[in-house]
Formats: structure tokens, C-alpha cells, sequence
């Protein structure tokens, strides 16, 4: 009699914030980039993506592998990307196959991947990082593989670049490599959460709206176009991952605070540097630099560090210690800004990093 069980594994993957930031691909296919990367993983409990992943040989063959995200079917044949991770996963379950022939031949049975988003799509709060981590992770688990979050990293690069941050917690490198093939361009965890459970993150949503240049876009613009990416992948950027994992190893926040917010700057003055120009930042954003710059003066130590993605949305870190400041001030002045509507909570997320 034919196998009627559906196996199926559900999993959670947060998103991640870089502190320096990736922009540029060195091969676009396969998701290498031009420079490292090192990035915070925030806490399950604030943004995440939960996704089940099942598989059966009763699901129609004919409807072959799908995918559902945010309750909306997707095109999967038209995502090489989740192809590109597909392919590899199941590659990996058939070694498993050949090597226990006891084994149900999962690999060979339809997938169906369900995803969903506790935060705004594409509104540069990495959903694609968590969501390809989640995807990876869900189906890993459900093909029962023994890679280790370093090896599957591997992997989630090939659907989004920075989901390869978001497959481990704490703080994460994310190694270029050096190889054409991209097996040496992996993340690995640099300490975990636990080394520095005083960091925290504050999240302003500045906007929900998508972005108006992806990133994938945005990133070929900048190394086509502008004549500042190359020092900064060159020149500048290798000294500061070195600088901040020091800063981290040693918990100094201000020189972990002043690396996030100098690479936040180099990033958007890269995206203002391509031909046409890159904006990301917005009126709203600026006035949290503005702030952040304040808070840092008034306390006559840097206290807060902003940092801004591919989006206008801003995310602070700060110290715990220091939360009633950090937090209470963006609360008490961006709360009055002109324009900024809706229920404030729904706008400030206060999140342990
Ligand atoms: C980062 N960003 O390091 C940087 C900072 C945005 C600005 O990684 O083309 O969605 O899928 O590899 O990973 C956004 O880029 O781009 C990103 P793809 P991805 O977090």
C-alpha cells in the first residue's frame, strides 16, 4: 500500500541587522559578496518568520513544490532563488537516502513550504534574511540533515544573502570567502546572545511601504556606478569587521556603537554615490540620527548607535542600562513628529538583541 504520512517540521527564524553592512555581489548567481558582513541576530520573541515545511507522496505530483506566503501562493518557479535552495536541500536528503536505504525517500515527494511574517515585507526589516533562514531551516529539519548552521548557510545565501546571517543567533560574520565556487562564503556565529545580554534594539518603523529600489537592484546600481563602493569594499571595510568583532569580544559599546553608525553612513553615502542615486534615508530617518546624536552629546559618551538598511526604517542599539534614556527620548520627541500617524506602539519595538 502506498505511504500516506505526511512528515512535516515547523521552525522559527528571526531577522538580523547588520552592523557592517553587505552591498554588493561579486557573483550575483550564487550570491557572493564583495565584502563581510557582521550582523546582530534580534530575538525570536520580536521579528521572526514561522514556517512549516511538509512533504508526502500523496501531494499531487502534478502540483509540484509550493510555496504560501503571508496566506498569498507564490510563484515558485519563478523565484530561482528558492529553486537555487530547493535543489541543494534535496541533494543533501538523497545522501542521507543512499547512505540508510531504510530511509522514506523524502526526496523524492513533493514539497509544500507555508511562511508567514510577524513584520512588514520588504520595507528593509530583512524579511528575506529570516525568510529563506526559515525555509532552510524548516526543510533541513524535515529531510533530517546533519549540516550544521554554518554548512546550511551555505545554502540560505543562494536565496538572499544576508538570510545567511539569520541561521544562528548572537552576533554573526559573515565571511566573503575568496572562492568562485562561494563554498569558503559563510556565516559563522562570533559569540553568542549570551556574551552581551545587555544589547538591545529599538526598531522604528518609519514606513511599512515596500522599498522603492530592492536591494539585489540597488546593489548592482552601486558597483556599477559608484567610484566610492570600491575603497569602501576595499579600503574600508576590512578594518572595521576586525575592529568591531574586537569591540564585541571586549563589550565596548561606544566603539561597537561608533564602527555600526560610521558603516551605516558609508553604506548610504555609496547608495547616494550610484548613477542615478540611491535614497533609502528619509526625513524621519535623519531626524533619528539627529536624535541618536543628541542623546550621545547630552550623556557625553555614546550611549546609542543608529544604523539604516535598504529602507528609511531605523534600528538603535543601546545598552540596557541606558533603556529609560534611549527609548524614553525617541518615545517622548519622534511621538510628536509631524506625520508620524498611527498608534505609536504599533511604530517602536523595543527588542533584546
Ligand atoms: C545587510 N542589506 O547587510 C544589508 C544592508 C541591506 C542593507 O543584506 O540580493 O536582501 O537577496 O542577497 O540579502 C539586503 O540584501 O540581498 C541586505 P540579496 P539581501 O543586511
Amino acid at each position: 500500500m502506498a505511504d500516506t504520512t505526511v512528515f512535516r517540521a515547523s521552525t522559527t527564524a528571526p531577522v538580523n541587522i547588520a552592523v557592517i553592512k553587505y552591498w554588493g555581489k561579486r557573483d550575483a548567481t550564487l550570491n557572493l559578496p564583495t565584502n563581510s558582513s557582521l550582523s546582530v541576530t534580534l530575538s525570536q520573541r520580536s521579528l521572526r518568520t514561522v514556517t512549516t515545511a511538509s512533504c508526502s507522496a500523496v501531494y499531487p505530483a502534478s502540483e509540484g513544490d509550493t510555496l504560501t506566503l503571508n496566506g498569498k501562493p507564490q510563484d515558485i518557479n519563478a523565484s530561482k532563488r528558492t529553486l537555487a535552495c530547493l535543489v541543494s536541500l534535496r541533494s543533501l536528503r538523497k545522501e542521507v537516502e543512499s547512505a540508510n536505504a531504510s530511509l522514506p525517500k523524502l526526496s523524492s515527494y513533493p514539497l509544500r513550504v507555508v511562511s508567514e511574517n510577524n513584520f512588514p515585507t520588504a520595507a528593509g526589516l530583512a524579511s528575506s534574511a529570516a525568510g529563506f533562514a526559515a525555509l532552510v531551516r524548516a526543510i533541513a529539519n524535515l529531510y533530517q540533515l546533519p549540516q550544521s548552521a554554518t554548512e546550511l548557510s551555505r545554502i540560505a545565501r543562494q536565496g538572499s544573502g544576508s538570510a545567511c546571517r539569520s541561521l544562528q543567533g548572537g552576533f554573526v560574520a559573515w565571511r566573503s570567502g575568496t572562492k568562485v565556487d562561494g563554498s569558503d562564503s559563510l556565516a559563522e556565529e562570533v559569540v553568542p546572545a549570551s556574551h552581551w545580554p545587555e544589547m538591545r534594539a529599538l526598531i522604528l518603523v518609519v514606513s511599512a511601504e515596500k522599498k522603492d529600489v530592492p536591494s539585489t537592484e540597488g546593489m548592482q546600481t552601486t558597483v556599477a556606478t559608484s567610484p566610492l563602493f570600491a575603497t569602501r569594499a576595499e579600503s574600508i571595510v576590512p578594518g572595521r569587521m576586525t575592529a568591531i568583532e574586537d569591540a564585541i569580544h571586549k563589550r565596548d559599546f561606544p566603539a561597537f556603537a561608533d564602527l555600526t553608525m560610521r558603516d551605516s553612513n558609508n553604506f548610504h553615502a555609496c547608495c547616494l554615490d550610484s548613477e542615478p542615486p540611491i535614497f533609502y534615508l528619509n526625513d524621519v530617518s535623519r531626524a533619528a540620527i539627529r536624535l541618536v546624536n543628541d542623546i550621545n552629546r547630552v550623556a557625553g559618551k555614546i550611549v546609542a548607535a543608529y544604523t539604516f538598511d535598504a529602507g528609511p526604517n531605523a534600528v538603535i542599539y543601546y545598552l540596557d542600562e541606558v533603556s529609560e534614556v534611549v527609548a524614553g527620548t525617541f518615545k517622548a520627541i519622534l511621538g510628536g513628529l509631524d506625520g508620524w500617524d498611527g498608534p505609536f506602539g504599533d511604530r517602536l519595538k523595543s527588542v533584546s538583541a
